[in-house]
């Protein structure tokens, strides 16, 4: 899969927009993944209590988690697919400890892009939208190798 140096710039643009506040972001990922695929609630136990919508946004371990994943992905994002060596540890945790499916994945993948058309709609156009999916493509791809790797299907 072949990603332009424009592709490229459109993705780490926007995700200069999404740096200047992480945990608002990644808070609203992660309720916005809960909310629209509610299976993936089950992969975590420590958020088995947060019940209503309300009690989400108000759980500071949800934040902290949404700010770790949103940290995590761009690091892997702004290496442009030489992304190797952030992904490898991710893929392993994922794959063995946390048993995440790839189609979990694809689930966090439309969230935040459906999220960012959202709130940024004047900076995250079609082209932006697209080259953002395609890199999350990308990511779950790599993703998907390296867990058979780690001997998971995924
Ligand atoms: C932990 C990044 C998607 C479930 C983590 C950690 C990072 C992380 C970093 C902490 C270090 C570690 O354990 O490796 C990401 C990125 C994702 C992503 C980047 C894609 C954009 C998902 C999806 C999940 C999921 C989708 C489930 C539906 C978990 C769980 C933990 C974890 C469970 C452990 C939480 C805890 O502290 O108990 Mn993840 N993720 N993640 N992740 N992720």
């Amino acid at each position: 899969m072949e990603i332009s140096d424009q592709e490229w710039q459109r993705v780490l643009d926007i995700w200069g927009q999404v740096e200047t506040d992480l945990p608002t972001h990644g808070q609203e990922v992660i309720i916005r993944m809960f909310q629209s695929h509610p299976e993936t609630t089950v992969h975590f136990p420590k958020f088995k209590h947060l019940k209503t919508l309300d009690e989400m946004k108000s759980s500071e371990e949800l934040k902290k988690h949404g700010t770790t994943v949103l940290k995590a992905l761009g690091r892997i994002l702004k290496q442009k697919g030489q992304h190797e060596a952030e992904l490898k540890p991710l893929a392993q945790s994922h794959a063995t400890k946390h048993k995440i499916p790839i189609r979990h994945l694809e689930f966090i993948s439309e969230v935040i892009v459906a999220f960012f058309a959202d709130k940024y709609s004047a900076d995250f156009g079609a082209d932006s939208q697209a080259a953002m999916r395609k890199a999350l493509d990308m990511f779950r791809n790599d993703m998907a190798s390296k867990y058979k790797e780690f001997g998971f299907q995924g």
